[in-house]
């Protein structure tokens, strides 16, 4: 088993690895830039190591020196978090190269998954439903007419290097084809160093609906169920929720099982989420995150699997704690994220000094968060500063705790989404399940 942990991580996500560590008798050490000594992950870790000043490119970006850290504390693993360096494959393979443990899939994987042209190839290969379009990367405008005028009008232009929304255009006619091509293709180069782009059909309405998948280093892979997380805002997630309200059991198993023998053929070891489309009935697959994600308590309420200690058991070489019959979904979740950011003028970041905090409690409630009365809130990083999950028995049970908890969640000093989180959970589209990816957005034009 793997003895010391160095988390390359900071906020929420590090101190929910030091409190996995903790349960699993594993030693955890916080690595942080000088703008989080006062961090709550720094507070509980067993150790901690300063690794640069606060831009993230100095410091949680900055390869050697976590390295150097992890060699320092003699630590035998590294786990990544999100974001930062958790789907760097040059980084997984140098803490491989160092003698650490990564903590999450082979580079090999996290590189074919980041490439998304060899992504769809390789899942569509082992059986999982694409959105129709190029068979691969598209050179040329006279190439690109020939993909939209067989799929037929709107069709999407992504950079194969890209992912998250960046760089990616609609084509509504012909007309403006070529214009947008060249300017999918430049956007690519600019912004990733690689103007590969791709074609697909654009789906005007789906849902994003992802599915949790985990594979071990015995060739072991099981899903855990779907998370809907199409309540979002220029990319970014606010609500999550598992199960999806518009899938049957039937469904779920059908694309649960597809993604599980996917990873198990590729050889998938860690946690993994692959992203679909899902609109009309079918599923498409979008992308697939090598890494654990910021919605990974969804699943966690609703299988009860601690997915981060199983992160660290399999990184160690254990088997998967559990068989796909042991995956048994209980109830419903749901997360609102939490952001320091002010709702009413167009989400500007609102960092600064939290003059109170109160977070909420009782049955089903969990909050998920590095804050306390008296942090100051950097203005360096992501704005996100703590995740409400509930649990209940049922949605609609799931839906009035997380009313009651907003109530009694107290976070002064700083903007938060909360008001608009307790303005979603009026809105009849919400209650009633009935929202795609555009539903936000169209709420707050
Ligand atoms: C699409 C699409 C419609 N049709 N692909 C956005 C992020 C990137 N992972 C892929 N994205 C999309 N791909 C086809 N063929 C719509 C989106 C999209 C989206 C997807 C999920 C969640 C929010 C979104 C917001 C805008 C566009």
């Amino acid at each position: 088993m793997i003895k010391k942990v160095l988390i390359a991580n900071r906020g929420e996500i590090a101190l929910r690895i030091v409190r996995a560590c903790k349960e699993l008798g594993i030693q955890s050490v916080a690595v942080h830039s000088t703008a989080d000594t006062n961090s709550m992950a720094v507070r509980l870790a067993d150790e901690s190591v300063c690794i640069g000043p606060p831009s993230s490119k100095d410091s949680y970006l900055n390869i050697p020196s976590i390295l150097s850290a992890a060699a320092l504390v003699n630590a035998d693993a590294i786990h990544p978090g999100y974001g930062f360096l958790s789907e760097n494959a040059e980084f997984a393979r140098m803490v491989e190269e160092h003698g650490f443990k990564f903590i999450g899939p082979s580079a090999e994987h996290i590189e074919k998954m980041g490439d998304k042209v060899m992504a769809k190839k390789t899942v569509q290969a082992l059986g999982l439903p694409v959105v129709p379009g190029s068979k691969g990367g598209v050179d040329n405008v006279d190439e690109a007419m020939k993909i939209a005028k067989e799929s037929g009008l709107p069709v999407i232009i992504k950079a194969a290097s890209g992912g998250g929304g960046k760089g990616m255009q609609v084509v509504n006619s012909f007309d403006e084809l070529p214009e947008l091509f060249t300017r999918a293709r430049t956007e690519a180069k600019a912004n990733f160093g690689d103007d590969t782009v791709y074609i697909e059909k654009f789906l005007a309405n789906p849902r994003h609906i992802e599915i949790q998948i985990f594979g071990d280093s015995h060739g072991n892979a099981i899903h855990l169920g779907e998370r809907d997380c199409s309540i979002q805002r220029r990319h970014q997630k606010l609500v999550e929720e598992a199960p999806s309200p518009v899938l049957s059991e039937e469904a779920r198993n059908e694309i649960g099982m597809l993604a599980a023998n996917t990873i198990q053929k590729m050889g998938f070891e860690g946690a993994g989420t692959i992203e679909f489309l899902y609109e009309n009935g079918g599923f498409y697959f979008m992308e697939m995150n090598t890494r654990i994600q910021v919605e990974h308590p969804v699943t966690e309420m609703i299988t009860g699997v601690d997915l981060i200690a199983e992160q660290i058991r399999v990184a160690s070489g254990e088997k998967l704690s559990l068989r796909q019959e042991d995956v048994v979904l209980n109830g419903h979740a749901i997360e609102l994220r939490i952001n320091a950011e002010d709702p009413e003028h167009d989400f500007r970041p609102s960092p600064g000094m939290i003059a109170q905090f109160h977070a909420p409690g009782g049955y089903g409630v969990r909050f998920d968060s590095a804050i306390y009365s008296g942090y100051s809130i950097p203005p360096f990083y992501d704005s996100m500063i703590g995740k409400l999950i509930i649990h209940g028995k049922t949605r609609d049970e799931c839906i009035r705790r997380l009313r009651r908890a907003i109530s009694e969640t107290v976070i002064d000093g700083v903007k938060t989404t909360l008001p608009l989180h307790e303005w979603i959970l009026q809105q009849g589209d919400f209650l009633s399940g009935d929202y795609s990816i555009k539903w936000l957005e169209e709420q707050l034009k």
